[in-house]
């Protein structure tokens, strides 16, 4: 039997039925239409996302697992650390790659940060249960609301990974380096995995896989809309898009209306008219060049300290020093 983790709970279900509230009448409100990601991750659309990461055009995952296998005892070495910090860390996949090595060099807790508290505690239970000497504690947060509640304990290091951070569009993430920096002690680290800029097609293919995956994905967000505030949107009356912005370099995921819809929100009093070919913004993917990135760190008062890169220089993951 899996050992009983302690969930510390930022998250209470009124203040995210508030903050759902406030983003969906916001984000339907305007033109474009727009929902933060934030909203795909319930218990559904983090499964959903796990089955992402296994599919054959979704490199990310891969490519960031091969630089973890690879470069874990450096990254342990470099940083010394006391406490892993996890932002984001939805089924811990990837973070026993990093736990095996950070364990063997004294790491003595960890702490997984996630706004779905159901994949949280099932991967803070596995995780325990796998490193006994290690001290477990699941946070359920809002890493861009309660960066300053997390624990100050020994030397930390703040692992963000999968190229989350490239859902934060340039003006949230200086924002996000800058908060995440304030609470960050000399000798504390940070270590981002980021997506980086490569051509087009492959990026596109990331995000419309053959088999559809990333659309019930990109759908989910409707379920929750309706399982929660009451909406009656039919999910199945949007398609799924996926376009690259060159400009901006990120890629944009979209929902867009099969046909003319008047979707009704009790919770909100709302009725939303959606036009046929109208699209709603759904996520940004940024994807990153070394050097902007290291500019960015930089700006928020980070010193990188180095750069892994896999060997087909897909993604990247940057160890910075606070
Ligand atoms: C979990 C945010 C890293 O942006 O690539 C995957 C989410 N969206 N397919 C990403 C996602 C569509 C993913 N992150």
């Amino acid at each position: 039997t899996e050992p009983t983790v302690q969930l510390i709970d930022h998250l209470d279900r009124g203040h995210l039925r508030q903050a759902l509230e406030r983003d969906v009448r916001e984000g339907l409100a305007g033109t474009p239409k727009h929902l933060p990601p934030k909203w795909f991750y319930d218990a559904a659309g983090s499964e959903l996302f796990a089955r992402i990461t296994r599919l054959p055009e979704y490199y990310p995952a891969r490519r960031e697992t091969a630089i973890l296998r690879e470069h874990a005892a450096d990254i342990a070495a470099l940083a010394r650390a006391d406490t892993l910090v996890e932002l984001g860390s939805g089924t811990s996949e990837k973070t026993v790659l990093l736990l095996d090595a950070l364990v063997a060099a004294g790491l003595r807790a960890y702490l997984p940060v996630d706004v779905d508290a159901v994949t949280l505690r099932r991967a803070a239970g596995r995780l325990a249960a796998r490193y006994p000497g290690l001290a477990v504690r699941a946070v359920c947060a809002d890493f861009e609301r309660h960066l300053a509640l997390l624990p100050r304990e020994g030397r930390r290091l703040v692992a963000f990974l999968g190229g989350t951070i490239g859902n934060l569009a340039p003006d949230a993430r200086e924002v996000f380096f800058k908060d995440l920096r304030a609470v960050l002690d000399p000798g504390d680290t940070l270590l981002l995995g980021a997506d980086l800029v490569k051509d087009t097609e492959r990026l596109v293919a990331a995000y419309a896989d053959a088999a559809g995956v990333t659309a019930a994905f990109n759908r989910n967000v409707l379920h929750v809309i309706n399982r929660e505030l009451g909406a009656d949107f039919d999910p199945g009356a949007f398609d799924h898009v996926a376009a690259y912005d060159a400009a901006n370099e990120w890629i944009e995921m979209r929902l867009r209306a099969r046909r003319d819809m008047r979707v009704r929100i009790p919770a909100l009093g709302m009725v939303v008219a959606f036009a046929a070919g109208e699209e709603m913004r759904t996520e940004i993917s940024a994807k990153f060049r070394p050097a902007g990135l290291s500019r960015e760190l930089a700006a928020a008062g980070f010193t990188v300290r180095r750069w892994f890169l896999d060997p087909s220089g897909d993604f990247s993951v940057v160890l910075a020093a606070a």
